[in-house]
């Protein structure tokens, strides 16, 4: 391929599964993308196939694509996270002039985002990290798309990415979100928020299914009938539609698929900044620890034939079981959504990011795997109260879960009675009986650390900041 004309306005770098979706957008979109890829096949074998008849503009070398890129130049960066970004952005460097920008919209690491928008903004760079949430689907047809990092860019590149955004209600699913790292560490907290929201979802498959022993129809028409309510959700429609697909003999094709989760290690980062930061992300833990108990196939396998435990049926009439089964959902993604947002307020604080929840929230309304009627609800109520310090604090959230607690304990107890674990029901019910309760158990908990280490301990009838010790032997 020869040297073209300076005529595209981006240029795309990696055109696996996220890469040529979001390219097809943009061209769809009137924009002139050069596209680039490590393995050169995949660009000609693009040009030929998806990308044929459009403005898409293939490059061999990464030269010639940044031949192809009018100025400032924008590239964004679409290829598996970790050292292969770093190789891009230094082979990239030499060919750029400054105030051109390197978007990453992979699935980074927030402290490597930080780290490269340091890097980069101190040669003259921009540099943006981009979350972008909604699969292969979303990509195609407008993601929600979480960017940060060198402020000055952002007039270069905004109008692009809130053009392939989705819109709700007119409102591009894509804003600015702060400096450095911000955009790929509210990413991270949306993808431990959606394994908490899967999770949820999975306890309550399994308590219609093994539990109540529900045909694979029946389950569907509950998460039909919840999806009308305010668990109005993208993930309850799609789980909806997998109880209803079957297999090529017309048996539930969701009992043949093998009961061992994956993950990519978003949701543990997730879990892991909150561990750093001091947060209490539990739900998002735990749902992480059930698909790494899931994986344990072999050893499961073999231990229910030694370990035994109730029956795991529920003898409760369904209905009741159902109703206050949906409250257990909505409860617990209560819960998993103020954890969330605790962990996105003291991360903010820490770093300065001075992140936006009712923007954030705006933007996860649409495109992204956890869109729901339930972040319009959040959305409001930062709209409302920008300084709101928990979710559950807000009357809404607040109303809504204590009239969902009666059922959520229900459920809770049916499912320890029946031996059918619910991680994210009970540990959601743990942190909330224990964020309210005055007084926590940790008083022993001091007294022991000071038994045995001298740790010392703070009194309730005297100040805080003074610490006794006392021989206990
Ligand atoms: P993958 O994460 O599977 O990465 C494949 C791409 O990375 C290919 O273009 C590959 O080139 C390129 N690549 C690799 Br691998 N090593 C490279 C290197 N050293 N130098 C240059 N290119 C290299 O692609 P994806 O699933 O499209 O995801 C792209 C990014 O978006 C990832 O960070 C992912 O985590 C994130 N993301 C994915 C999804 C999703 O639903 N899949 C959703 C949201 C975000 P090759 O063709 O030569 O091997």
């Amino acid at each position: 391929m020869s040297e073209r004309p300076a005529r595209a306005d981006i240029g795309v770098v990696g055109l696996a599964v996220m890469g040529r979706n979001l390219v097809l957008n943009m061209a769809d979109h009137g924009y002139v993308v050069a596209v680039f890829n490590r393995t050169i096949g995949k660009v000609d074998e693009f040009l030929a196939g998806e990308a044929a008849g459009t403005s898409v503009i293939g490059a061999h070398s990464l030269a010639e694509l940044v031949a192809t890129l009018k100025r400032p130049r924008r590239i964004l960066l679409m290829v598996k996270a970790g050292p292969a970004v770093d190789t891009l952005i230094d082979s990239l460097l030499p060919l750029l002039e400054p105030d051109d920008i390197i978007l990453d919209g992979g699935n980074s690491l927030y402290t490597d985002t930080i780290a490269r928008a340091i890097r980069l903004e101190k040669l003259g760079f921009g540099y943006v990290g981009a979350g972008i949430s909604g699969g292969e689907e979303g990509a195609r047809t407008g993601p929600s798309i979480m960017p940060a990092g060198t402020y000055a860019a952002w007039p270069h590149v905004g109008p692009l990415l809130q053009d392939i955004a989705a819109k709700v209600d007119g409102v591009p699913c894509c804003d600015w979100i702060g400096p450095d790292g911000a955009g790929h560490y509210v990413k991270t907290i949306h993808n431990g928020i959606e394994y908490g929201d899967m999770q949820v979802l999975a306890e309550a498959y399994d308590i219609m299914n093994r539990g109540l022993r529900l045909p694979h129809g029946q389950m569907a028409n509950v998460f039909d009938s919840w999806n009308q309510g305010p668990l109005d959700s993208y993930l309850v429609e799609i789980t909806a539609n997998i109880m209803r697909a079957v297999d090529t003999d017309g048996e539930p094709l969701l009992e043949r698929i093998l009961d061992r989760a994956g993950q990519k290690g978003t949701g543990k980062w997730a879990v892991m900044s909150s561990m750093e930061i001091g947060q209490p992300t539990t739900l998002a833990a735990e749902a992480v620890y059930a698909r790494v108990v899931s994986a344990l196939l072999d050893e499961r396998v073999a231990t229910a034939a030694k370990l035994t435990g109730p029956e795991s049926a529920i003898a409760d009439p369904v209905d009741e079981v159902i109703s206050d089964l949906h409250d257990a959902v909505y409860a617990a993604k209560i819960v998993a959504y103020a954890q969330g947002y605790m962990l996105l307020q003291a991360a903010s604080e820490e770093h300065e990011w001075n992140i936006d929840l009712a923007s954030i929230s705006s933007m996860w309304r649409g495109g992204c795997i956890i869109r729901s009627r339930f972040l319009g609800e959040l959305m409001d109520v930062f709209a409302a109260d920008p300084d709101l310090r928990n979710v559950l604090l807000s009357d809404f959230f607040a109303d809504a879960i204590h009239k969902a607690q009666p059922g959520w304990r229900r459920t809770v107890a049916r499912a320890i009675a029946a031996g059918i674990p619910v991680p994210a029901y009970s540990s959601a019910l743990a942190f909330y009986d224990g964020y309210r309760s005055v007084r926590v158990p940790a008083n022993l908990i001091q007294a022991q650390r000071d038994y045995f280490g001298a740790h010392t301990y703070e009194r309730t009838d005297r100040p805080r900041g003074e610490f006794f010790h006392t021989d206990w032997e």
